[in-house]
């Protein structure tokens, strides 16, 4: 698994993407391929390939990651209803390996599901 994933090409700028947020840890950006009317990316500035590979290294980062989710919801007007989604793995449905937190909103999620 290679660490230069599109995610970090996004970070060093040499792809376009949409930011609605960022600073000296994380981007967010919009997802080029929405599954909600509101869906957005959190990535970490550090290429970690799967939430699994995180380590107690990382622990002060996957905080300020959730926190950030907070900040990103309430600047984009969805903090009443939002679902956090991290695909962790292929069979998962991860195929950008480089973590990052989806944050999907503004559409109506079945009581009790994922
Ligand atoms: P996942 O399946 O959890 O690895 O999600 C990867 C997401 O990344 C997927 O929803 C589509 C999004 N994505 C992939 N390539 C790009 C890109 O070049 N730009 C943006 N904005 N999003 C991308």
């Amino acid at each position: 698994m290679s660490d230069d994933t599109i995610f970090s090409k996004i970070i060093r700028g040499e792809i376009p993407a949409e930011r609605v947020y960022e600073d000296e840890l994380c981007i967010c950006i919009k997802d080029i391929n929405p599954q909600a009317p509101t869906h957005v990316l959190v990535i970490p500035r550090k290429a970690i390939p799967r939430l699994a590979d995180a380590t107690d290294e990382d622990k002060a980062l996957l905080g300020h990651l959730m926190l950030s989710v907070g900040e990103i919801a309430r600047k984009l007007g969805v903090d009443e209803a939002f679902r956090v989604v991290v695909n962790n793995g292929e069979a998962a449905g991860q195929t950008v390996f480089h973590l990052h937190l989806h944050i999907l909103a503004n559409k109506t999620f079945s009581e009790g599901s994922l």
